[in-house]
């Protein structure tokens, strides 16, 4: 019948792909076209690891223990956790493309790790590992450490372990589709600087794996406390290592099972290091192996190039005078953004509300992306990512380009884009199942716009690159999808308004109802959402989003006049006051059906119908309470929502408004502090408040570092355009920078992390850790890169 038909042709487009050319161009992640970018660290989840950008790579990755006094199986470090507590870790340098070096930090000892690579062949080249493990200057006695290298296959490739003298795993031969055949050598360990042997004891495991996920679980499950370490220092220890129970055959073939898992384990006394090769089959002649002397040559020369290109790129020590503890920090922070990089194959898990089918499954599709947080979130998120790729772009054009490319061909044919990522078991695992789903209606700040506003040279000015043009021609047709799709699906009740859909529909549970798709989560709107919303910082994102997309039109000779009369009409300033600007606030604000007389009171749990009354004290919950009936009216909310048309620039530089914006800001009782503009003001009535019993203030208060870099970009722009703000907006700019660049660096030293949000109270790190996703935007407030 009619309704199954219209309901079949919804989901199937739900889960079609854009019917446009693919932004990334067919075969340029293989490596006969980016060899240098085919194998890199792109397993954010892990705290050293490796892989290359195909769909079922081969991986190789590093996992320490230390061993414990009595011989129990003490922490086995693997993919970055919270709940390890490491006093620090993360990348120290990293060019996004051939050298990586990594340190954890952990009570009694440091492991550092390096990667470089080196060209060569027709698969990726080869690259070489350096791992070094130094008792910190804490300790007494050198503590006793294994590392465990392994590698293994997803579900395609074969392993074959290569044992020497009937114990030691001296090499892994392995083949994959795309790698062709390969050898990853595993190097005896030496001290550090003498380079003298170091005495080491030997075991290995090998293991079917159900899938990548289950790596440190196998592991775990194999490790066992009966052998004996020593004596190398007279004295003979109890240790706990990985047994498969077999010897290892020398050239057994895969065993049938979908995945391998070979285990290299190696324990010493800190200090020593070890190295461990990755050598293509396909390079025909090596002028000796990346080993060694040849080794540390190499990534000296790769750090040099790197120290010298940060500071062509930023100016940090020369032109803004940083000192060297400063660069070092701002340099890790790139780093660990770029090193944060991930590659992903999967499908994600859709629903569309018009079509009653359940959750349908996305096309399987690569993604190449940064990812906020290593430890709690390492996945891609849409509005994140348009934030993460300013800074990258600065650093790497085509890194860049390449990424935002990637999310674009995620695109379906209605044009929307699912705004978290969870692609691929590694990622899954880490995801309680409900929060899997993305919903086809739901939206999420269109910030590449952003990213192509700030970081295409000269858009706009008629002058744009050669490079950057061909990009342009080639994701126009997707961006054009794309901006339809929020007109379409986000438009508001009246003409030149917008609306987030998909906030909570229960309005009894929370004490204001969230706006995940936002970005700004629990950040205050209308009391109880309805189609009559329009919401103010959407709206900018929009009219932001059309001047892009005139300019862009214009550069390549695309029609451009709809874009452009929409941005005409979205930056007029008569018709946003109309729309938004609140007299009684003195700022902009979201208009809905609102009250502010709501509270969280505790009531009764009613007995399910049906029960028996029972003895046991009542159950109680949290419920929201509304002591005012709400009206249509602005939303009485001051902070992060009130400034969007000053932070995206809609607002004109001799606005009559501009100075109430600049007054709300600089006004420490409401949203400046010493560490950054606080989320929500101080004189907010639902400030620091939380949600839900469960649900503490997130957007409700807290410093966020993606906002304070707009406010810091947009001021710096008004401090440039006649006005008469201009000498105010310049004032207020260099404090800004001045608290928010202190601040995230005092925090780094203190501790050891970027962090996803900072009390403002106190400036402390909060939320999870590292963060290394916006907050990294701090080293471009450092170069004043906007
Ligand atoms: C789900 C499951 C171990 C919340 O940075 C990513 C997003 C932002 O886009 C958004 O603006 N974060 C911000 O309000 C973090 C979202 C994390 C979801 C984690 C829990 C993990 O369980």
């Amino acid at each position: 019948c009619w309704a199954s038909y219209v309901r079949w042709r919804l989901t199937a487009r739900l889960t079609t792909p854009l019917p446009a050319e693919p932004a990334v161009p067919q075969g340029s992640s293989l490596p006969a076209a980016s060899p240098d970018r085919f194998w890199g660290s792109y397993r954010p989840g892990v705290y050293f690891g490796m892989k290359t950008r195909s769909p079922r790579s081969p991986v190789a990755g590093l996992m320490w223990m230390e061993q414990t006094a009595g011989g129990g199986v003490g922490p086995l470090r693997h993919t970055c956790e919270q709940g390890d507590a490491l006093a620090r870790y993360g990348w120290l340098t990293h060019d996004g493309r051939h050298l990586g070096v990594h340190e954890a930090l952990e009570r009694d000892f440091s492991v550092r790790a390096a990667f470089v690579k080196r060209a060569g062949g027709a698969h990726g080249g080869d690259w070489s590992w350096r791992v070094t493990v130094k008792p910190r200057a804490s300790v007494e006695a050198a503590p006793l450490v294994s590392l465990l290298v392994y590698v293994a296959t997803d579900g395609q490739g074969v392993l074959r372990p290569r044992v020497e003298q009937g114990e030691r795993l001296a090499a892994v031969d392995g083949s994959s589709e795309e790698l062709g055949d390969f050898r990853v050598t595993f190097a005896a360990p030496t001290a550090p600087k003498t380079n003298d042997a170091k005495y080491a004891r030997y075991n290995s495991l090998r293991a079917p794996l159900g899938g990548l996920e289950r790596v440190t679980e196998v592991v775990r499950a194999s490790l066992s406390g009966r052998f004996v370490f020593g004596p190398d220092d007279g004295e003979e220890r109890r240790y706990v290592v990985a047994v498969d129970g077999r010897q290892l055959g020398a050239s057994e073939p895969s065993d049938g099972h979908a995945s391998t898992l070979v285990v290299h384990q190696l324990t010493a006394r800190a200090p020593f290091q070890m190295e461990v090769l990755f050598e293509s089959g396909s390079v025909e002649r090596r002028d000796g192996a990346l080993a060694g002397a040849a080794l540390t040559r190499e990534l000296a020369a790769r750090q040099a190039a790197f120290d010298a290109r940060f500071e062509r790129a930023f100016g940090l020590a020369g032109a803004k005078g940083f000192p060297p503890a400063q660069v070092a920090f701002a340099k890790a922070t790139l780093s660990n953004a770029l090193g944060g990089v991930g590659y992903f194959y999967g499908r994600s898990v859709v629903r569309s509300p018009l079509a009653d089918e359940g959750a349908a499954l996305y096309w399987p599709a690569p993604l190449l992306t940064a990812v906020p947080s290593r430890s709690f979130f390492p996945r891609g998120f849409l509005w994140d990512e348009g934030f993460h790729q300013l800074l990258v772009w600065r650093w790497d054009a085509e890194v860049a380009r390449d990424i935002v490319a990637h999310w674009l061909d995620l695109l379906n044919a209605d044009g929307w884009i699912p705004r978290e990522q969870i692609l691929g078991a590694e990622a899954q695992s880490k995801v309680p199942a409900e929060f899997v789903v993305q919903h086809s209606q739901n939206a999420n700040p269109p910030t590449f716009f952003l990213t192509l506003r700030s970081s295409v040279a000269g858009l706009g000015a008629g002058s744009v690159s050669d490079e950057d043009s061909a990009f342009l021609r080639r994701i126009f047709p997707r961006l054009r999808a794309w901006f339809d799709w929020y007109n379409l699906t986000q438009s508001g009740p009246v003409p030149y308004s917008f609306r987030w859909r998909g906030r909570d529909a229960d309005t009894s549970l929370f004490l204001n109802p969230k706006t995940l798709t936002s970005g700004l989560d629990d950040y205050p709107r209308a009391s109880h959402p309805s189609e009559q919303e329009r919401h103010v910082d959407l709206r900018c994102w929009m009219a932001l989003a059309a001047g892009v997309m005139a300019d862009i039109a214009r550069t390549i000779g695309e029609p451009h006049q709809v874009y452009a009369r929409m941005h005409r009409e979205l930056s007029d300033n008569d018709i946003l006051d109309a729309l938004h600007w609140a007299e009684e606030l003195q700022a902009y604000a979201d208009w809905g059906n609102h009250t502010e007389a709501v509270a969280l009171v505790r009531e009764r749990v009613p007995p399910a119908p049906g029960q028996q009354q029972s003895r046991a004290p009542p159950q109680m919950r949290l419920v929201r309470a509304v002591r005012r009936a709400p009206s249509e009216r602005f939303v009485n909310a001051l902070g992060y929502v009130s400034l969007f048309p000053l932070l995206l620039g809609t607002v004109e530089a001799d606005s009559p408004r501009l100075p109430a914006l600049l007054d709300l800001l600089r006004d420490e009782s409401r949203m400046w502090t010493p560490f950054g503009l606080r989320s929500l003001s101080r004189s907010d009535p639902l400030y620091q408040k939380r949600n839900t019993e469960h649900d503490p203030p997130y957007w409700r208060g807290a410093v966020w570092v993606n906002v304070n870099y707009l406010a810091a970009r947009a001021l710096h722009r008004y401090a440039k355009l006649s006005g008469p703000q201009q000498r105010r907006a310049g004032d207020i700019y260099n404090s800004l920078r001045e608290n928010v660049v202190g601040n995230v660096y005092r925090q780094y030293a203190a501790t050891g992390y970027v962090w996803e949000q900072y009390s403002d109270s106190t400036g402390r790190g909060q939320g999870s850790h590292p963060f290394t996703g916006w907050t990294s935007l701090v080293v471009l407030m450092m170069a004043e890169e906007y």
